[in-house]
């Protein structure tokens, strides 16, 4: 196929379980997180542990079939204006399944046509990263061109009102890479619990690699956060252990639940603490 250039439409259908639309512009079909089909046993825990892997220090682990965090966010991310998502990604390529979508943060839906999410999908056999958001009901996306690899790569989509059709853009490695035209409103506001390593409420597309400095913030700056200031709403860093239930770096209003629930089990994702 040819790949997406930045007018490509991704449709995503991010929190539907199971019957998913697709993750590209010739809507191959996802099983949701039975289809991510990586379970990257390989290069989880403490085999990660040496290296550049570990230069944040910790890391978060998503096993691609149902680990995830939920974050129960109150009215703390409304980013209704202006706003950055972001993570440090490590994606795992191999057995990428047709179709993969994996969510590294989703406060999105597309039923209620509400909200906006970060996420990696595949097109014909090689991973990209892109952005997502709801003005005025309708899906405005942008996805990178060129394909992740398995080296720690920071990806941020941003938001802004822009009269220039660039309201929406998506930044790799500090790069910009995308554009879109939202159309210059504002997104509706939202009050569902948002997910990271997965669709809402763990509703399938699950992330399969590793994540780290995860974060929102009410401003259109793509750089990581390095303090917590009024802006930054989300900031997870994983930098040491946490309970089932934990509070973010930045983000005092937040709780971070490991998984589906707050007991210890197989959607939980694994924190990988350096030595
Ligand atoms: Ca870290
Ligand atoms: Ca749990």
């Amino acid at each position: 196929m040819l790949l997406c250039a930045s007018s490509c439409i991704v449709v995503l259908n991010l929190d539907a379980e199971g019957t998913a639309e697709g993750a590209s512009s010739e809507g191959a079909s996802s099983e949701g997180g039975s289809g991510a089909g990586n379970t990257g046993a390989g290069d989880t825990g403490a085999g990660n542990t040496a290296g550049a892997s570990c230069q944040g220090q910790g890391f978060a682990t998503f096993d691609g079939e149902s680990d995830f965090f939920q974050i129960d966010t109150g009215e703390t991310l409304d980013l209704s204006n202006d706003f950055a998502i972001g993570a440090r990604v490590r994606a795992h390529l191999s057995d990428v399944a047709d179709g993969y979508v994996g969510v590294l943060f989703s406060r999105l839906s597309s039923s209620e046509g509400k909200g906006y999410s970060l996420y990696v999908f595949e097109s014909d056999g090689q991973v990209f990263p892109g952005v997502s958001a709801y003005v005025n009901a309708e899906l405005c996306s942008c996805v990178g061109t060129t394909p992740m690899t398995e080296a720690w790569t920071t990806v941020v989509g941003t938001y802004k009102r822009s009269g220039g059709g660039d309201d929406l853009r998506l930044f790799v490695e500090g790069t910009q890479v995308c554009t879109d035209d939202c159309g210059d409103d504002d997104l509706a506001t939202f009050a569902a619990a948002a997910a990271i390593g997965s669709a809402l409420n763990g509703n399938g597309y699950f992330f399969a690699g590793d994540l780290d400095d995860v974060f929102a913030r009410r401003q259109d700056d793509p750089a990581v956060p390095s303090s917590c200031d009024a802006e930054t709403r989300l900031l997870l860093r994983f930098d040491g252990s946490v309970g089932q239930v934990f509070q973010p770096d930045c983000g005092s209003e937040i709780s971070v639940t490991q998984g589906a629930s707050t007991d210890a089990d197989t959607s939980d994702p694994t924190l990988v603490i350096c030595p």
